[in-house]
């Protein structure tokens, strides 16, 4: 055994040998409890950057603590690997998308290798493979047969300069990001998944994933958006709109019904566009509001405008005409597209009636509220406690009284129902991009679109193509698009827009179970013995589409025959945020130039504060930002193969864990991976001393001295608390606490006798197998070092003995009137009395109390006695 610690050389031989034992290729053994521990899969951007460093490791960790539980364990790795940042580098630097991305992820790959990982990397899954969206496009067909996949219109941004479409990120200000071309909204046609007949499911069975985080589950909650309500219809006056017919609203407050004074509709609504016709400025109006944006952010603090049409509908209930109004704050998408107003309860309402001068009519009140028309006012929201007011025959009654009341006769009168509904909307997937997976329809003009036979999958992108930026280039390809129909043989034109990203990433956890399976989407069999996922980690920023869309997929898998669980990932952990200090210097121009933390030095004070810091490279000062997340706009991101580099992957392992709890941020810190560096030397500077003197023989637990008694305690006491640390509450970081600890006790541990060493032994056994799934690597190599011809992969995590816990004396503290005095040792099973005695005769206690009267004794069994005199 060297004496220094070399983790270039230990890391490399502990890679080799598991690379030629095979160790993390796992195959299904029945029997043997599975564990499926999987990390979200990277984007090939080019190199890895910390927080996957983070979100690797931590998976890493649990996945190598799983086995030695026993477990057989499945940890896969794979690239999600189309999308848009190919086609902008290929852009870039004229080369094919599909080039750049095999590059990247050959990189990857080997930065992946170099941190440790215990991947089964027979089962890597390359989602712009052909074998693997084959099967995604078989999917397809199957659900668009099944009428879960539809064609409809669907609003996209068009860049008029550049003839395409631009996801809403590539819009900035209203303009295409390369052309900087005013944006359009146009209609094309799209191919959509109907999430929303899983809606219901999709929100129900959240109750049933104890194991995600609460904030997840609510996030998904709100997007779904389950509310209760009525569709209410209003009869068109037939004077003023110029034909009979019924507007319909839904409302979750049908119970306000009473205080509606005007109907506000959606820009793209029938009325509208009737108004429009013969009113040229409603017509310019719907022109602007079609422009704007339609993410619903803006809709709730854009400002509320709107324009009366002339028209007007019938309040059901009272027969009073009311206005129709056109307004840029009822979505088209959404409900019927129109709104029953009901400004002196509704915020948006009661904004635009302010704006136009509306009535307002309250309808609630309650106990000590004043109603006041003047400003807006948030206890109307609030239905507990108020009862209608200004009602007719519903006066007097509660929430669900008139809810039920006036839905009652709305029914009763056909002008109305009591409706659920969700907020989410039907998944459009159409992409009209390039480095995507083509969607397998075929347009014919007789037979129209049919789906491409599973005999004729997959639809094979080509690879060889550099995009220019204008337009899908798919769609410039004749020899991509020519064909002829799969139905009646005439020539036809095969889809050129691909698939949204999302849909590759919605099911990679289900092929890992049979990646190369050949005969279906997945081996069900094999499926069935993996899934669901036991443990998935992640970024929060997945906390709704991707998690929400696999979800949905493992569901659409499931009523295919495909898998048999209901959900895909059972317990969820969402990683924090690696974040680091930033640095900056004021331009002239008012902006910021950053310095990366590398180039900055910090100066500290005596007690270590931070008081300045300066530029390496000009010795002058620079203004400290704080802490953000490690970007490149604030240029404050650390380059974890500068740390593997220099440190090697365990050092780097051990820092990412120990700085905080997974779920929580991690702040980088220099300081941090030093001292993750010299604690690892420490261990081996002992382990080294230990073995250097040859082994000992076998610890004799019957004859150990009180001294040998305390640090056996140690030992176990540290095995105890890291297990529950680890197993329970995935705090790696106190874990790591725990063994730093231990490691305090045997540095100062005796060796002189055989026992002694024995003694050293064990715990220096103890500290590898805690310390192996978080630094793998020193700890493969210690466990040979310190005699055991097995790999520590393979070994069992430690169990407590319980009988080395059991203190035959503890040794308290004394304080008296608060102030540390002394310490005492009294039997482990003293009585509160004997302690108090022990205390109270105590040396250091009677000179301190001399000459006072004690008034109280506290004792805080097993720590301190605190004495109360005056
Ligand atoms: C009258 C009313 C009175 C409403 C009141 C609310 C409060 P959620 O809960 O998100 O489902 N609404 C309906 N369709 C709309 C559309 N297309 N665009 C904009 N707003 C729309 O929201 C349902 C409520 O949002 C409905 O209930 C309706 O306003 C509005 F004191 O009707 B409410
Ligand atoms: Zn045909």
């Amino acid at each position: 055994m060297h004496e220094q610690y070399s983790p270039r050389e230990i890391e490399a031989a502990a890679q080799s040998h598991w690379d030629a034992q095979k160790s993390f290729v796992v195959s299904e053994q029945p029997g043997k409890d599975t564990f499926y521990c999987l990390s979200m899969f990277p984007y090939p951007s080019g190199k890895l950057h910390m927080g996957h460093v983070r979100n690797y490791t931590i998976g890493d960790v649990i996945a190598r603590y799983q086995r030695m539980q026993g477990k057989n364990v499945l940890q896969p790795m794979g690239w999600d690997a189309f999308g848009m940042p190919a086609e902008n580098a290929a852009m870039k630097n004229q080369v094919a998308p599909a080039k750049w991305t095999y590059e990247n992820i050959a990189y990857m790959k080997s930065q992946l290798k170099s941190l440790g990982l215990a991947i089964d990397w027979t089962r890597e899954v390359t989602t712009c493979k052909p074998d693997y969206y084959r099967w995604e496009q078989w999917l397809f067909t199957r659900l668009f047969e099944k009428g879960v996949i539809y064609r409809k219109n669907g609003t996209v941004n068009w860049d008029p300069v550049d003839q395409t479409v631009l996801a809403n990120e590539q819009v900035i200000d209203g303009r295409g990001w390369r052309s900087g071309a005013l944006i359009e909204k146009r209609e094309i046609p799209m191919y959509y998944f109907k999430i929303t007949a899983y809606a219901d499911e999709l929100l129900s069975s959240l109750d049933e994933l104890d194991g995600w985080p609460e904030q997840v589950k609510t996030m998904q909650r709100n997007w779904i958006g389950k509310s209760f309500g009525a569709d209410i219809v209003f009869d068109y006056d037939v004077a003023s709109i110029g034909i009979d017919g019924q507007l319909k609203v839904y409302s979750t407050r049908p119970d306000t019904l009473m205080g509606a004074t005007y109907v506000a509709v959606a820009a793209e609504h029938p009325l509208a566009q009737r108004a429009a016709e013969s009113n040229p400025a409603i017509a310019a109006f719907i022109a602007e509001c079609k422009a704007g944006s339609v993410a619903e952010a803006d809709m709730a603090t854009m400002e509320k405008k709107g324009l009366a049409t002339g028209q007007f509908v019938i309040h059901p209930l009272t027969g009073d005409k009311l206005p129709v109004f056109v307004a840029n704050y009822v979505l088209w998408g959404y409900g019927e597209g129109a709104v029953m107003a009901v400004p002196a309860h509704d915020e948006r309402d009661f904004e635009f009636a302010g704006k136009y001068d509306l009535p307002i009519k309250q309808v609630y009140t309650g106990e000590g509220k004043d109603y006041d028309t003047s400003t807006w006012q948030d206890w109307y929201g609030d239905k507990a406690g108020l009862t209608t007011i200004n009602s007719g025959k519903y006066d007097g009654l509660d929430f669900s009284a008139a809810f039920d009341a006036i839905v009652g006769d709305l029914e009763a009168s056909a002008h109305g129902a009591r409706k659920t509904q969700f907020r989410l909307r039907d998944w459009g997937i159409s992409r009209q991009r390039y480095w995507g997976c083509p969607i397998p329809i075929i347009h014919c003009e007789s037979c129209g679109d049919v789906p491409v036979p599973e005999d004729q999958l997959p639809v094979v992108l080509p690879e060889d193509v550099v995009p220019d930026g204008a337009g899908s280039p798919l769609a410039k390809m004749p020899e991509f698009y020519e064909c002829s129909c799969p139905k009646c043989g005439a020539p036809a034109k095969r889809e050129t827009d691909t698939m949204d990203t999302f849909v590759e990433s919605s099911w990679y956890f289900a092929r890992y179970a049979s990646p190369n399976y050949e005969g279906g989407m997945v081996d069900p069999q094999a499926a069935n013995h993996w899934l669901p996922v036991d443990q998935y980690i992640g970024g929060i920023e997945h906390a709704i589409l991707h998690l929400l869309y696999a979800r949905f997929f493992h569901k659409l898998m499931r009523d295919e025959g495909l898998v048999s669980s209901n959900e895909p990932f059972k317990n969820l952990l969402t990683q924090g945020m690696v974040v680091a200090e930033t640095y900056y210097r004021t331009l002239e121009n008012g902006g910021k130039d950053w310095f990366n933390p590398a180039d900055v030095e910090v100066e500290r004070d005596a007690k270590a504060k931070v008081i300045g810091a300066k530029l390496k490279s000009d010795g002058l000062p620079v203004e400290i930002g704080g802490t953000e997340k490690m970007s490149k706009s604030k240029n404050n991101g650390v380059d974890p193969q500068d740390m593997i580099d220099q440190y090697g992957a365990d050092t780097c392992r051990l820092f990412m864990m120990f700085a905080s709890p997974p779920d929580q941020s991690c702040e980088w810190s220099d300081a941090g991976v030093e001292g993750a560096n010299r604690f690892l030397r420490r261990v081996w500077r002992l382990a080294h001393a230990h073995v250097s003197a040859g082994l000992p023989g076998k610890l004799d637990i019957t004859s150990l001295s009180d001294e040998q008694k305390a640090v056996r305690r140690a030992i176990h006491l540290a095995i105890k608390q890291a297990s529950n640390d680890i197993g329970q509450h995935h705090k790696f970081n106190t874990a790591v606490a725990q063994v730093m600890t231990l490691m305090n006790v045997l540095e100062k541990a005796a060796t002189a006798t055989e026992q002694d060493r024995a003694l050293v032994h064990e715990g220096l056994e103890i500290v590898t197998l805690l310390l192996a799934p978080i630094t793998p690597h020193i700890s493969h190599e210690l466990w040979q070092r310190l005699g055991h011809s097995d790999a520590v992969i393979d070994a069992q995590w430690p169990q407590v003995d319980e009988s080395a816990l059991v203190q035959d004396s503890l040794t308290l503290v004394v304080q008296v009137n608060g102030k540390l005095r002394g310490q005492i040792e009294v039997p482990a099973s003293a009585s509160r009395e004997e302690v108090e005695a022990a205390a109270r005769a105590n040396e250091n206690v009677l000179r301190f109390t001399e000459g006072l009267s004690i008034r109280k004794v506290i004792v805080v069994p097993g720590k301190l006695v605190n004495i109360v005199a005056n």
